[in-house]
């Protein structure tokens, strides 16, 4: 009887404890992958957003500012596809530590890279790129072309990162791609960006845990989506036949006031009587506009969102209200 061995495919993700991480060990694991998920080492384990899955993934310790800690898990799981999630990913802690956030956000791409091409060449790989590169955005709205003009050291960094990985496909023939990806939120979003701190606060002040929620600049807009839809979008470019960059968005921009009007009326409250403007949310340097071209994802790729604005809000505030013990609306 011939006895035939299916090899599974091995992916590794770095900042799999992170939003992006976890749906995306969600979707490697219903295509049957391997999922090894870079973490690294801290003195309390915050495995919140795995948990569930926790036993079909294989943790390992790594750090981006660790060129060895790379190299150790390349050679040793010589992964089909690396995918580069991890980041200090929060744009005003990158005016606070900009030298670290250089270190993690742009070089640690570098170390992964060399990693790769020294190890391992055939394995593809993923860089997590952000519509924050656009920043002071040159046209609207941004497509794949579109020149970039970071306003944070944040976005900087994250445009090295891009330029970095174009240049290992170019220098050395990798399949190396940079999604260009514009927000993407989900109830798994950390409580300090914009979207999950209305959700949340607006679901405190409902049970009466809380009075009033002080923000930044409410006139802000970005095409936000929904984190699920976008990392279908990272293993679709991975899967790809040619290694190409991709802009990934939903086309539709929102302000900050309009996520907090709909989050605040589902609730069946007024976001005027609550919500307080307090300087110290307020840039150095804002990006006021971000929305995406994303034609040539949905074209080549298939790609499309399945979450529109108002479905992201409504699921955002339901979990919160189910996390703090309340009734879904
Ligand atoms: P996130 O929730 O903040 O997750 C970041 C992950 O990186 C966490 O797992 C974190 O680990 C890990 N990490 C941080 N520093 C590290 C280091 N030195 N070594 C190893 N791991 C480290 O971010 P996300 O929203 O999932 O975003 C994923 C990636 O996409 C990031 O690169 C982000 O910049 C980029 N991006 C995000 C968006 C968006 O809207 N979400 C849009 C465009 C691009 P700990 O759990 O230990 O902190
Ligand atoms: O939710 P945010 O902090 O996200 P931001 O800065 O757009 O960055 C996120 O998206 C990027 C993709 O474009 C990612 F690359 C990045 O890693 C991250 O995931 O802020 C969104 C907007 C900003 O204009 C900000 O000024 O909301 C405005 N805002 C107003 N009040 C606030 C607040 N943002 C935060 N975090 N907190 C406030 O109180």
């Amino acid at each position: 009887m011939i006895q035939c061995r299916v090899t599974k495919k091995k992916a590794l993700v770095t900042g799999i404890t992170g939003q992006d991480g976890s749906y995306l060990a969600e979707l490697l694991l219903t295509k049957g992958y391997r999922v090894i998920g870079m973490m690294r080492r801290s003195s309390v384990v915050t495995f919140e957003r795995i948990q569930h899955i926790q036993d079909q993934i294989d943790i390992i310790q790594g750090d981006l500012h660790d060129q060895s800690s790379l190299m150790d898990l390349i050679e040793k799981y010589k992964p089909d596809e690396v995918y580069n999630l991890a980041a200090q990913s929060f744009v005003p802690t990158s005016w606070n530590q900009p030298v670290l956030t250089g270190e993690v956000t742009a070089l640690g791409v570098t170390r992964m890279l060399e990693a790769i091409r020294l190890l391992s060449p055939q394995t593809r790989f993923y860089q997590a790129s952000s519509s924050e590169m656009f920043g002071k955005v040159r046209e609207v709205p941004q497509r794949e072309t579109t020149p970039f003009y970071p306003r944070s050291p944040y976005g900087v960094a994250k445009v090295y990162g891009h330029w970095i990985t174009v240049n290992y496909r170019e220098s050395y023939n990798l399949f190396a791609v940079s999604g260009i990806l514009f927000n993407h939120e989900s109830p798994r979003r950390g409580t300090e960006f914009v979207t999950r701190k209305i959700s949340y606060g607006a679901v405190r002040i409902k049970l009466g845990l809380a009075k009033e929620l002080r923000l930044g600049n409410l006139d802000a807009r970005r095409d936000w989506g929904f984190a699920g839809d976008y990392v279908e979008a990272m293993w679709q470019m991975l899967n790809n036949e040619t290694p190409e960059d991709f802009v990934v968005g939903t086309g539709e921009p929102h302000s900050v006031r309009e996520f907090c009007d709909q989050a605040f009326a589902y609730l069946d409250m007024d976001y005027h009587d609550y919500v307080i403007q307090d300087q110290r949310f307020i840039r150095p340097a804002e990006v006021d506009m971000l929305v995406a071209d994303s034609s040539r994802v949905r074209k080549t790729l298939g790609w499309a969102p399945r979450i529109d604005f108002t479905g992201l809000v409504e699921m955002m505030v339901d979990a919160d209200l189910k996390r703090l013990g309340g009734e879904v609306t």
